[in-house]
C-alpha cells in the first residue's frame, strides 16, 4: 500500500480527510441515516407537504347534486331510478393533508348547515355515485361537547371526500360509574350492526382529528387496521409496536373472529393492547397505513373524572390470553336507554354496568344525582359463556406474549392521486 506507515501531512493521508469530509457533508445532507437507507433502498413512502394544508370543507361543493327523480322513460318499469356508476378509486376529491381547527368549535346547527348532504343519525352516502366502501364510526364518549363538535365538524367532510357510505354513532356511557370504552366499543358495535350490514366498523377517539384524507376509512380485508399510528401526541410516530388506541377498524368477521373487546377494564388504560392482543390470539396481524399518512392531531385534555388510571389494568392484560374467548361480544350484557337520530349523528345512550371495584361509598344507596328514568328497553344480552371474574389471580409469563411482542406489521398500499398534488387554495374555516 502506498500510503501505509506515512505521516499525517502526506497527501494520501489528507485525502483520506476530505474524503471522510465530504462523505460526511453528504450523510447529513441526505438526511443522515433515514435519508442514506431511503436514497440506497427504493421506499413506498408517500411524501406530503403538512405544512401547507388545505380547508377541510375544500371540495365539498364539488359533490353532485342528488340523482333525478326516476322518469318513465318507456324501456324499463315505471318508477326506477337508473343505477349510478360505481365510486372512483382512489376519490378524486381528495386534497391530501388538511388543517385542523381546534379553536372554538362551530354549534352543531352550523355544523348541519356546512354538511347539507348528511341526513339524521349522521349518515352519508354519495350522491351521484355507487360507494365501494361502508363503514360505521363508532365513538365511545361521555360528557365531551367541545371534542365532539370539533370531531363532527372535521369527519363529515373529511369522509364525504372520500365518496363512502358512512354514519357516526356516538356511544354515550350513561350515569357516574367508572368510564369503560372498550365496552362502550361492544355496544356501539353491536348496536351499528343492527342498523345495516356495515363492511367496516371503525372504533375512534373523540378527540382524535385525521389530518390527511388519503387516510381512507376502509377496512382490510383480512386483517384489522390501527389507523392512527402518528399522532402529533407521540411526535408523530407509533408509542410502541404493538400500540392498537386511538383509531382502529375491523370487520365485521374480523370482529367476530376475536371476541370483540374486552368488556371489564374499568377506567384509563389497558384495553388497547388486550384487544391488540385478541388480534394476535385469534390467529390475526394488525396491518396499518403509511406514517406519512396516518396523522392525527388529538385535542388537548386532561384526564377525565370517572375515568382515572385503571390500576388492575396489567393484571387483566396477564389473562387476556385465558379470558378472551369468554369475555367479549358472546358475554355482553347492556341496557339501551335511547336511540335518537341526531342531525349529525346517531345517538345511543347506554347503560353499561357498575364497575364492581368503585367503592360504595362513592354513590351512597347505590343513587346517583341526575339519575334518568328506569330504563325501558330490554337488556341485550348475547348467547354465549358468562364473563369470567376478573378477580382471577394473576397469570405471570403470559403478560409477555400477550402484550410485549411487537404485532406483525403489514402496510396497507398508500394511496396515490393526483389530487395530492392539487393546489386548491381553500378558504380558512369559518369557526365561531
Ligand atoms: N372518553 C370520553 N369521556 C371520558 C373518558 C373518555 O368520551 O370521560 C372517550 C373519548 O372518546 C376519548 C376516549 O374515550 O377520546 C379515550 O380516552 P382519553 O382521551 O382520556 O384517552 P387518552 O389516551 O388519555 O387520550 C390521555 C390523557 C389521560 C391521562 C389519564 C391517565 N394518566
Ligand atoms: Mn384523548
Amino acid at each position: 500500500m502506498a500510503c501505509y506507515g506515512r505521516s499525517l501531512d502526506s497527501p494520501c493521508t489528507l485525502a483520506l480527510l476530505v474524503g471522510f469530509q465530504f462523505a460526511f457533508v453528504l450523510y447529513f445532507s441526505l438526511g443522515g441515516f433515514r435519508g442514506l437507507v431511503s436514497v440506497l433502498v427504493h421506499t413506498t413512502e408517500p411524501e406530503f407537504d403538512y405544512s401547507r394544508p388545505h380547508d377541510v370543507y375544500t371540495n365539498l361543493s364539488h359533490l353532485g347534486p342528488p340523482p333525478p327523480p326516476p322518469r318513465n322513460t318507456g324501456t324499463g318499469p315505471p318508477g326506477t331510478t337508473p343505477p349510478l356508476k360505481e365510486c372512483q378509486l382512489p376519490s378524486p376529491l381528495l386534497v391530501g393533508p388538511v388543517s385542523v381547527h381546534l379553536s372554538a368549535p362551530l354549534s352543531l346547527e352550523e355544523i348541519r348547515r356546512r354538511n347539507p348532504l348528511v341526513s339524521p343519525g349522521g349518515h352519508y352516502s354519495p350522491p351521484d355515485c355507487e360507494p365501494r366502501h361502508h363503514t360505521a364510526i363508532v365513538v365511545p364518549y361521555r360528557n365531551r361537547q367541545t371534542h365532539l363538535r370539533t370531531l363532527l365538524y372535521h369527519l363529515h367532510p373529511f369522509l364525504q371526500r372520500q365518496q363512502i357510505h358512512y354514519s357516526i354513532y356516538i356511544v354515550q356511557q350513561w350515569g357516574n360509574s367508572t368510564f369503560n370504552r372498550a365496552k362502550l366499543l361492544n355496544v356501539g358495535v353491536r348496536e351499528a350492526l343492527r342498523d345495516e350490514d356495515w363492511g367496516c366498523i371503525f372504533l375512534h377517539d373523540v378527540d382524535l382529528l385525521p389530518e390527511n384524507d388519503h387516510n381512507t376509512y376502509t377496512c382490510h380485508k383480512q386483517f384489522p387496521t390501527h389507523l392512527s399510528v402518528a399522532m402529533d401526541k407521540f411526535r408523530y410516530r407509533l408509542p410502541y409496536p404493538q400500540y392498537f388506541g386511538g383509531v382502529s377498524a375491523v370487520t365485521p368477521d374480523q370482529y367476530m373472529k376475536m371476541n370483540g373487546f374486552p368488556n371489564h377494564y374499568w377506567g384509563w388504560g389497558g384495553e388497547d393492547d388486550d384487544i391488540a392482543a385478541r388480534v394476535r390470539l385469534s390467529g390475526m396481524k394488525i396491518v396499518r397505513p403509511p406514517v406519512a399518512i396516518g396523522h392525527y392531531k388529538m385535542i388537548k385534555h386532561k384526564g377525565d373524572r370517572g375515568n382515572e388510571q385503571n390500576p388492575r389494568r396489567f393484571d387483566l392484560l396477564k389473562r387476556t390470553r385465558l379470558n378472551w374467548r369468554s369475555d367479549g361480544i358472546n358475554s355482553l350484557t347492556y341496557d339501551l336507554l335511547s336511540r335518537e337520530l341526531e342531525p349529525l349523528y346517531t345517538n345511543l345512550t347506554v347503560n353499561i354496568g357498575e364497575d364492581p371495584h368503585l367503592p360504595l361509598l362513592k354513590f351512597p344507596n347505590q343513587r346517583r344525582p341526575g339519575r334518568p328514568p328506569a330504563p325501558k328497553a330490554a337488556t341485550r344480552k348475547a348467547a354465549g359463556t358468562p364473563p369470567k371474574s376478573p378477580d382471577k389471580p394473576p397469570d405471570v409469563g403470559t403478560l409477555a406474549a400477550n402484550v410485549t411482542r411487537p404485532a406483525e406489521e403489514e402496510t396497507r398500499d398508500p394511496t396515490h392521486s393526483a389530487a395530492a398534488n392539487q393546489t386548491t387554495q381553500a378558504k380558512p374555516g369559518v369557526i365561531k
